[in-house]
């Protein structure tokens, strides 16, 4: 669901369906592909299971030693996580230490975050409802951008061996960072287009890369009336034909719980500091809180060069 100029993405959302937001798309989509001929085979081909083999056996480089250095999740075998993976794309036990979720929380509760996706839009998530009222509309998302970053919080989960070690053993050698993100999601009265733009409330995949990885945690307790993220399990490696050939990555719950079943969709509920990482070509979603905000962090790693334009906005990292 990514890809796209962080650039006015709310008025786009805004002027209406689901093709014309994929028409007003292309002039990025071509310009990715002036910038990276190569992003346009991924394009077409990665959403296939034969082809992402094919790639998968032509790429895959060997992975070298472990990143050495002390981890901030403790002794947790690199295998245990990889192994699920691979079986159900998602590992949910991941835990932070009480002071780093502690010190992103702080950072995210006293930093101006940008809502909607909209740059013109700042303002402290504890004054949410005052901006809804500032600004005269629904604010559901507030991002961090480039600010993420400024957390040294943030940057040591990012750096942490477990992270790059388990993504170069489930991805190939040649895996590296390509998003580093935390931000809220509130409780609000959004639009169809608002909530497709944030990746919520559908069950989508990501298409950023030929493979990717993403580390995500709750830093508040989440519950179900937080807004969690859904994944299902065994969605990254069976997939319907028609889901295959299809240009668009997000399709209705009907249409994936019946082909995985309800009991395969896990809701990733926990308290603050929990974490999971997932294979997001596996179909998932964040879902709308109906009672209290929600912040995430997510840390995505690929194995191409990454694009210079982020959906979210968030920096690219070299
Ligand atoms: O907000 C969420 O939990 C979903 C995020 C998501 O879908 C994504 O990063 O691809």
């Amino acid at each position: 669901m990514h890809n796209s100029p962080a650039k006015d993405l709310e008025s786009i959302a805004r002027q209406g369906g689901r093709f014309k937001r994929m028409a007003v798309r292309i002039p990025t989509y071509l310009t990715d592909l002036r910038e990276n001929p190569a992003w346009l085979p991924m394009f077409l081909l990665a959403r296939t299971l034969p082809f992402r083999r094919m790639h998968w056996f032509a790429t895959r480089q060997p992975v070298t030693l472990p990143v050495s250095g002390a981890s901030m999740f403790g002794g947790l075998e690199r295998s245990t996580v990889v192994n699920a993976l691979r079986t159900d794309g998602i590992y949910p036990g991941l835990m932070l230490p009480d002071h780093i979720h502690r010190e992103i929380t702080e950072f995210a509760q006293t930093t101006g975050c940008f809502g909607n996706f909209n740059r013109k839009l700042e303002f402290v998530a504890g004054e949410h409802k005052e901006a809804e009222a500032r600004f005269v509309r629904p604010i559901l998302s507030g991002h961090f951008f480039e600010r993420s970053l400024d957390c040294a919080a943030v940057m040591a989960v990012q750096r942490d061996p477990l992270l790059i070690d388990v993504a170069r053993q489930y991805l190939g050698g040649q895996a590296k960072v390509i998003t580093t993100r935390i931000w809220w999601s509130f409780p609000t009265q959004a639009s169809e287009a608002d909530r497709s733009m944030a990746s919520l409330d559908k069950y989508h995949f990501d298409l950023d890369d030929w493979r990717m990885l993403k580390f995500f945690f709750n830093l508040v307790d989440v519950d179900e009336g937080t807004g969690p993220h859904v994944f299902v399990k065994g969605s990254h490696r069976r997939r319907r034909v028609k889901h295959q050939l299809t240009l668009l990555v997000g399709h209705s719950a009907d249409e994936v719980l019946d082909y995985y079943g309800k009991a395969s969709a896990v809701t990733l509920t926990g308290k603050a500091g929990s974490g999971f990482v997932e294979d997001p070509f596996g179909f998932h979603m964040g879902t709308v809180p109906t009672q209290k905000p929600r912040l995430m962090m997510e840390v995505g790693f690929g194995v191409s060069k990454p694009s210079q334009r982020r959906f979210h906005g968030e920096p690219v990292l070299r």
